[in-house]
């Protein structure tokens, strides 16, 4: 029988928006990834340019969930958290990794918080502070520079060199981490990447960079990323592999100006599976 993994994934539903939930649960499980979810809110859109936006939180309803699935019997052989609506959520999070985590479940955390130098609207440094603690369970941490800095209090950069990557790779290892995924790593115009850092060597994954920003993105790639980690590649080829991913996303997306809030990440799918089967 094919090997058939449970993951948990914790974060908000965007009812509109291509981010978080609506993305991990189609990608994972199209990966062949039983994918359970925790909604950690809904709103009516994401956070990233839309105004007036609906923000119903589920904190309160996250322990009487756990309690239940504990109650059953209930455990994960994964965990991916992503956006979380407030510190007190966050410490709820990390009592669920290991209540309903198996003996040797992976903890794959985003800390999506911040981007462009700034924590997304409605969060504060006490956000970031939780979620220093909850990184500090990361098998798995994929922060974008913005984020990193955040969780290590360091001067945010946007020209850099490989010191200052190591830098910041080093001293969320120090804190906890046991591998970093840095996102959006780019030393030219032309070209971004992935950092993947632990046990003291750093290597790093180079592709095409794609002018237009989108959203929703660090959670295409964190969820592509599961999904091929969890299919037994290694943490070099998911990291590629959800690059590659990724960056046909945002090709498919750019020139509709109508779709800016999000990728078309749908359109994709088969060429993910493919390179996951390879
Ligand atoms: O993609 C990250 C994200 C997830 N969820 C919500 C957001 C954002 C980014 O802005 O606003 C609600």
């Amino acid at each position: 029988m094919k090997d058939y993994k449970r993951l948990l994934t914790i974060q908000d539903i965007s009812c509109v928006g291509q981010c978080s939930l609506t993305v991990a649960l189609p990608i994972i499980s199209a990966c062949g990834i039983e994918t359970a979810i925790l909604p950690s809110a809904v709103l009516s859109t994401h956070t990233g340019g839309f105004t007036g936006f609906t923000f119903r939180d589920l904190t309160d309803d996250i322990p009487l969930i756990e309690n239940h699935w504990k109650k059953e019997g209930l455990k994960f052989d994964a965990f991916y958290t992503g956006y979380l609506g407030s510190p007190r959520q966050i410490d709820y999070v990390k009592d669920i990794l290991s209540s309903l985590g198996k003996e040797n479940s992976v903890n794959i955390i985003d800390p999506a918080m911040a981007d462009y130098g700034k924590l997304y609207v409605g969060f504060g440094p006490d956000h970031v502070e939780a979620m220093k603690k909850l990184c500090e369970n990361a098998d798995f941490l994929l922060p974008n520079i913005t984020e990193a800095c955040f969780l290590t209090d360091s001067e945010y950069r946007t020209e850099y060199d490989e010191a200052y990557v190591k830098d910041l790779c080093e001293k969320l290892i120090a804190a906890g981490a046991k591998t970093v995924i840095l996102t959006g790593v780019s030393y030219d115009d032309a070209t971004t990447g992935v950092v993947v850092y632990s046990n003291g060597k750093l290597e790093y994954y180079r592709h095409k960079k794609i002018a237009q920003g989108c959203h929703g993105t660090g959670d295409v790639y964190a969820s592509a990323f599961a999904g091929a980690l969890l299919n037994g590649k290694s943490t070099f080829e998911s990291a590629k592999i959800a690059a590659d991913y990724t960056v046909a996303c945002i090709e498919s997306t750019i020139g509709d100006e109508n779709h800016r809030y999000g990728v078309k990440f749908e359109l994709e799918l088969p060429r993910l599976i493919k390179m996951i089967n390879n």
